[in-house]
């Protein structure tokens, strides 16, 4: 059976935060702990989204929380972080719902929009009354998504849009999609748009058959002829660089997301070991090689919740760059799997069960490993840093 989450702080990480920070950290891992932790295996299992859960996490200000006005909470980038944290404790595919909103929709309106625009949609998506997805990917361009073949056009006061996304999180569940695509009269600049999903010639398909994110929504979006206002229009998106500045607030929360499950993997791991007996009636938590797999993952872990905190800080003083976010995504999602993956073997046979969440951790990080830019394009993205030169 699950064991009930301990909390994880081998070096008083406690002490790097304030009371603010601990305390929205606190309510979070509460609100969780009563109404995801137990759901959420069974919908794992179903591959169902907990929809009953999308208007109590606009009551809890999980959405678009670090941004200011607007009905949204107003958080610092640390807190939000502490948030997407516990919400990935509970299961990737939650705080992948929560991101995409706040991240990758309200951001973008809130960056690029008008503010028009902002109090139009702002305030519904802060209570989950309106929700989003964001279509950047396309079923030939992943990694590249510069190579992009949505189009649009404009003709009078409108655009028409044509073009195909695929993966796309919460895409047949979202009121509104924010779509890039390549502006033909504007020499193929790339630009965001919000499209009302309810739009004439757009549609939705569910991807089936996943083993990774099942209680989350993956969706492909096609559009033919999709005629939105010229208002739609992000006016302030502008090129590669508009999505790319999206991402850098999703990577950052799921760089945070990333120790949030790996402290679940280890803690289920740790407690396990000290109840399970093998050979002479001892615990198997006092074998020297299940301690090195504990000492290895706290040891990760802590690494990890330091190197987030500080990007965190970064962020919040306005000096964050998105190669920092790149090192925190790349490593913390990294260190969870490998977490995931060690926490599973010191369970044995029980660690493929749903008794534990170990194995849903384990099989959500590896979409995480590959969405947001995949393990190895961060990689890249840390050498063009520091040596200057582009291997993509
Ligand atoms: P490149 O020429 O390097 O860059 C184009 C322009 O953008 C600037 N730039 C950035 N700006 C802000 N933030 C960043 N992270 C930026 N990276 C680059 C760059 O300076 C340039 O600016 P300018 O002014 O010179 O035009 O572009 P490239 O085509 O060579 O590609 C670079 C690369 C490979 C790093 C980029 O394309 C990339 O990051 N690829 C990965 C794609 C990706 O992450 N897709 C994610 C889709 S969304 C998703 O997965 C949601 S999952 C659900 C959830 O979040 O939970
Ligand atoms: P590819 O780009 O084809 O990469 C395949 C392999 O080649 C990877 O190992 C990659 O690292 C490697 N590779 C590629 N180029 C290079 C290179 N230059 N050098 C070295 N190695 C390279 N996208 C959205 O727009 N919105 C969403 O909401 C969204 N949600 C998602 C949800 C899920 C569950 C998943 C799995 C994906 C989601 N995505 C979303 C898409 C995601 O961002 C892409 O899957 C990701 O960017 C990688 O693209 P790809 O799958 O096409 O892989």
């Amino acid at each position: 059976m699950a064991f009930k989450f301990k909390g994880v702080d081998f070096i008083e990480f406690d002490s790097l935060l304030n009371d603010d920070e601990r305390l929205v950290r606190d309510n979070t891992r509460q609100y969780i702990e009563d109404n995801l932790i137990p759901i959420i295996e069974q919908c794992n299992r179903d591959g169902r989204f907990p929809k009953e859960l999308i208007k109590p996490f606009g009551e809890m200000g999980f959405y678009g929380a670090s941004l200011k006005g607007y009905g949204c909470a107003g958080m610092s980038n640390v807190e939000y972080g502490l948030v997407m944290q516990e919400l990935e404790r509970g299961d990737s595919g939650i705080r992948s719902f929560v991101s995409v909103q706040s991240a990758l929709c309200m951001y973008p309106i809130y960056e690029f929009g008008t503010e028009e625009q902002k109090q139009k949609y702002l305030p519904g998506m802060a209570k989950g009354e309106i929700l989003g997805c964001f279509g950047l990917t396309e079923p030939q361009f992943g990694s590249n998504p510069g190579g992009m073949l949505t189009k649009a056009k404009k003709v009078g006061n409108e655009y028409v849009l044509n073009g195909e996304k695929m993966w796309i999180t919460s895409g047949s569940i979202a009121n509104i999609a924010i779509i890039w695509a390549k502006v033909e009269d504007e020499d193929n600049k790339v630009r965001g748009f919000i499209v009302e999903t309810d739009r004439p010639g757009f549609s939705a398909f569910d991807v089936h058959g996943k083993w990774s994110l099942r209680a989350s929504v993956t969706s492909g979006l096609a559009m033919q002829d999709v005629k939105i206002p010229a208002s739609n229009l992000l006016p302030k998106s502008g090129g590669l660089k508009s999505p790319l500045m999206c991402l850098n607030q999703a990577r950052y929360g799921i760089a945070w997301g990333g120790v949030g499950a790996a402290m679940s993997c280890y803690d289920t791991a740790l407690q396990y070991s000290k109840e399970r007996k093998q050979f002479r009636n001892q615990p198997i938590a006092s074998h020297q090689l299940v301690q090195e797999k504990l000492a290895w993952m706290i040891s990760e872990i802590t690494k990890g919740q330091l190197l987030v905190l500080q990007v965190g800080r970064l962020k919040d003083a306005g000096k964050v760059q998105h190669y920092h976010i790149s090192m925190a995504k790349r490593n913390n999602i990294w260190m969870a799997l490998e977490c995931a993956r060690m926490a599973r073997d010191v369970l044995g046979a029980n660690g493929i069960a749903d008794d534990y969440p170990i194995m849903r951790h384990m099989m959500n990080l590896e979409s995480v490993k590959t969405y947001e830019g995949t393990h190895d394009i961060h990689t890249l993205i840390i050498g063009s840093q520091v040596t200057g030169i582009d291997a993509f």
